[in-house]
């Protein structure tokens, strides 16, 4: 859709009751929750098939016409939309009106595209290879505590530390399905490279106990590779295909900069040339002149 922080207002021309795929990225380097909404309720039929590139399992999902969506993150909509009333503009808002894309819909012969099964209406579940399977009910290596701060990250409680490029902050082994309770505050996006995380339900951190479900936003069973909640997040993930040094870090990128970055060593990955990829550490110094 391309950058919506210009005065003018973009515009993206339809076709009239025409199905089109949208892919949203929201690149908004502070991290912030965004919501996004349809200024004219029900006028386009709006329904969800991926978050941060991984389809639903389910797709498409309900009908909705507002999304909430972490800092740097992505979702892919399915969209048709029929003329607005006369007098009427069609918009996406993003946040506030000040942050928003125009829909122009135009008369025309609709392709015969659609989001649903052959017969048009019933939705469909995506094959899936090994690292998306469902991991609900299936019985964890560990379970750990990630913490993600303006500057540092922290293990399982203890004292946060800004990125080090010689120490993992925590080791796991390859083909393991893991879990992570993570602890964003609602302010840190926690963002896993490698591995999509998918929702098991929310800590209680007063009892220790889990409740299964969604995380707020988050829906249960669904995979992110971001996320960021008030509430503390239950993840898992199988640490598959890829081993070695694997990143996450604060997705709002002044965090990272700043040192709220870290690498988990997997260990036992049977392709032993991935395991320790040519990098030259260079410190952030380097670049401040
Ligand atoms: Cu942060």
């Amino acid at each position: 859709m391309g950058p919506l922080t210009s005065v003018t207002i973009p515009q993206i021309s339809l076709v009239a009751n025409q199905w089109y795929r949208f892919r949203i990225a929201v690149s908004k380097p502070s991290g912030a929750n965004s919501a996004f909404t349809f200024s004219v309720p029900g006028l386009c039929s709006v329904r969800q098939l991926a978050r941060d590139g991984i389809f639903l399992s389910t797709v498409p999902a309900p009908q909705s016409d507002t999304y909430t969506i972490a800092g740097p993150s992505r979702i892919d909509l399915a969209l048709r939309c029929a003329p607005p009333p006369t007098g009427t503009s069609l918009y996406i808002n993003w946040d506030t009106t000040n942050s928003r894309v125009q829909l122009i819909i135009n008369p025309g012969t609709p392709n015969n595209g659609f989001p649903f099964r052959s017969d048009g209406l019933s939705t469909w579940q995506p094959a899936r290879p090994a690292y998306l399977q469902d991991m609900r009910n299936v019985a964890v290596q560990q379970s750990h505590q990630i913490t993600a701060g303006r500057d540092t990250m922290a293990w399982n409680g203890n004292s946060p530390v800004r990125f080090n490029p010689s120490t993992p902050l925590g080791t796991l082994s390859f083909n393991g399905v893991y879990e992570f309770r993570i602890v964003s505050a609602n302010a840190h996006p926690v963002h896993l490279h490698v591995y999509p995380m998918q929702i098991i339900g929310v800590w209680n951190i007063a009892t220790s106990t889990m409740t299964a479900g969604n995380c707020g936003t988050y829906k249960v069973g669904e995979f992110y590779d971001t996320i960021m909640s008030s509430q503390i997040c239950v993840v898992r993930f199988r640490a598959i295909d890829f081993g070695g040094k694997v990143v996450m870090h604060c997705h709002r990128l002044r965090h990272e900069d700043d040192g709220a970055m870290a690498w988990i060593n997997v260990t036992g990955d049977p392709n032993a040339i991935l395991q320790t990829p040519p990098v030259t550490a260079v410190p952030c110094a380097s670049f401040s002149k």
